[in-house]
């Protein structure tokens, strides 16, 4: 049994590549890029979501999407169980549950609002002008939220690798990209740390084109 990823690419799939080859668990990729002028999917991607969004997986005829639900379900699924030796899941009993809960909506919840808000309203132009205050400082509101609560040890739940801090890879490379590392040094360090993993390198290796990097 293969999990198939639907991986499109510069995109927010690398999470799932990187966390299956952190689990070691056999995968096959099935690959779409970007539109050079719109950077938008390819049409194709409607056949395994109707939303044409990536990621999505397949896991013996089971389709799983949303990036959060599905890093969750490969680790509980895929993983050992949560809390014990090599697990990226937090003990369910502990508060370190109730924090692993909240990072892992954080970055599609909270922080993309004004991400997407940016972007979109940034094409407007001038008649952007009286949205772009409010949306810059909630970009780097959030920013310094993530900044001022990622741990000393360069990870957002414990003192080890988890499921958390694969879904914060890419809220934190979106502030290193838009230009907030010297403003969140320890955002870019940890997206320095995700880079160096040579299960990262091996993901972006198979999974191709992510932006810069
Ligand atoms: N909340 C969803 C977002 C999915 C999403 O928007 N994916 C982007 C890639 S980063 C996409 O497929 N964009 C292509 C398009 O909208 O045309 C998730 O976490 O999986």
């Amino acid at each position: 049994m293969t999990i198939t990823v639907h991986h499109l690419s510069n995109s927010r799939s690398q999470r799932v590549l990187w966390l299956l080859e952190e689990l070691g668990v056999e995968y096959e990729i099935v690959a779409y890029q970007r539109d050079a002028t719109t950077s938008l999917a390819p049409p194709e991607l409607k056949g395994p979501h109707p939303l044409g969004k990536s990621p999505v997986i397949f896991d013996d005829g089971l389709r799983v999407a949303e990036s959060g639900a599905i890093i969750q379900y490969l680790c509980e699924r895929h993983g050992p169980p949560a809390g014990s030796a090599g697990s990226w899941l937090p003990d369910p009993g502990g508060e370190d549950h109730v924090r692993h809960l909240e990072w892992m909506q954080f970055g599609e919840s909270s922080f993309f609002v004004p991400v997407m808000l940016r972007i979109y309203a940034g094409r407007l132009g001038e008649a952007a002008a009286p949205l772009m205050p409010r949306i810059e400082d909630q970009l780097s509101a959030h920013i310094a939220f993530a900044e001022d609560n990622i741990r000393p040890s360069l990870h957002f739940v414990g003192d080890g690798w988890s499921a958390s801090d694969v879904m914060m890879s890419f809220p934190a490379e979106i502030a290193v990209m838009q230009g907030y590392a010297d403003r969140a040094p320890r955002l870019a360090a940890f997206v320095e740390a995700v880079h160096a993993r040579p299960a990262w390198k091996r993901a972006r290796e198979r999974g191709g084109a992510y932006y810069g990097w």
